[in-house]
C-alpha cells in the first residue's frame, strides 16, 4: 500500500510538495473532499519527517481546500516516534490504525501502548481521527478506547478491505463491519486492488462514503495502471452520480465530521 509504493511501480505517484498540491486540486476538482496524505524524500523514499509532512501540508493548503489527513501509519516498520510527530502540525485529521495486521508478507504492528499515545495526543491537539479498520477486532478497540479515554468526538471509520492476510473485499464484509459501528457513526470503505469499484459501489448504496487513491489501486483495468488520483477519484464520482448520491465538497465533509 501507499506508503510502500514507488514511482517506478506507479509514474503517477505524486511526490514534491508542488505534485501534491497540483493532485489534491485534481482530486478536489473530480470530487474528492479528503485528502490522505504520505510524503516521500527526495529519492521518492517514504519518510515520517515533520518537515516533509509541513512542506506537503502547506502546499496543499494553498492549492485546495481538501481537509488533509495525515498518516500515522507511514510505512512497515517505521519507528513510533517517527509515526507519533508529524501531529505536531496539528492536521484536521489522521488515520489511527486500531490493530496489528498481517500486510502481505509482512505485520503492520500496532501494540495498544502505540495506539494510546497516538490517540492521546490527537485528542490533546484537537486532530479528528480516522479509525482505520483492516479487521473486525480493529471496531472493538476503537470503542473501547473511545469509552476509557473519555474521548468526545465524531466517529469516523474507514473499511480497507483486501489487504493479502487481512479482510477480503467482499460486500458482506463491508455489511458486518458497518453493523457493528456506533448508531452516529460515519464510514468510507477502501477496496484494496482490483475490488475497489465494486466496494466503491456497495459502499456508496449503503450509505457510506468511499476513499480511493494510487496508495490503494495500481490497475484500473487489465494491465492498464492508473493514471492519477484524481482518474481514480473520478471513477468513484461516476458511481456515486449513478446511484443518486451527491458529492460533498470539502466543507461540507468538515460540517458531517464536526470538523
Ligand atoms: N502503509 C501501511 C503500513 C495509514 O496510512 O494510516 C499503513 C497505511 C495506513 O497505509
Ligand atoms: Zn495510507
Amino acid at each position: 500500500m501507499g506508503a510502500e509504493l514507488t514511482v517506478e511501480d506507479q509514474p503517477g505517484l505524486p511526490v514534491t510538495p508542488e505534485a501534491l498540491a497540483r493532485d489534491a486540486r485534481e482530486c478536489q476538482d473530480a470530487g474528492a473532499s479528503i485528502y490522505h496524505l504520505h510524503v516521500r524524500n527526495g529519492r521518492g523514499e517514504p519518510t515520517m519527517s515533520i518537515e516533509a509532512f509541513a512542506a506537503a501540508r502547506d502546499a496543499i493548503a494553498a492549492s485546495s481546500d481538501v481537509v488533509v489527513q495525515f498518516t500515522t501509519g507511514g510505512a512497515v516498520g517505521d519507528a513510533d516516534e517517527a509515526r507519533i510527530a508529524p501531529l505536531e502540525l496539528r492536521p484536521e485529521m489522521a488515520t489511527l490504525t486500531t490493530g496489528s495486521v498481517n500486510f502481505g508478507s509482512d505485520v503492520f504492528l500496532n501494540p495498544r501502548p502505540l495506539i494510546e499515545r497516538l490517540y492521546t495526543r490527537m485528542l490533546e491537539l484537537d486532530i479528528l481521527p480516522e479509525y482505520e479498520i483492516f479487521e473486525v477486532g480493529m471496531v472493538t478497540a476503537a470503542s473501547t478506547l473511545y469509552e476509557e479515554l473519555g474521548a468526545d468526538h465524531h466517529r469516523h471509520y474507514d473499511f480497507v478491505l483486501g489487504v493479502p492476510g487481512a479482510m477480503p473485499a467482499g460486500r458482506d464484509a463491508i455489511d458486518f463491519l458497518r453493523s457493528q459501528l456506533p448508531d452516529d457513526a460515519t464510514w468510507s470503505a477502501t477496496g484494496i486492488g482490483r475490488a475497489f469499484l465494486d466496494v466503491a459501489a456497495h459502499a456508496i448504496e449503503n450509505g457510506g462514503h468511499v476513499r480511493t487513491g494510487l496508495e490503494d489501486v495500481r490497475y484500473v483495468g487489465p494491465g492498464e495502471i492508473a493514471s492519477s488520483n484524481a482518474e481514480l477519484v473520478a471513477r468513484v464520482a461516476d458511481i456515486a452520480r449513478t446511484r443518486g448520491r451527491g458529492l460533498a465538497r470539502p466543507d461540507e465533509a468538515r460540517a458531517m465530521l464536526g470538523l
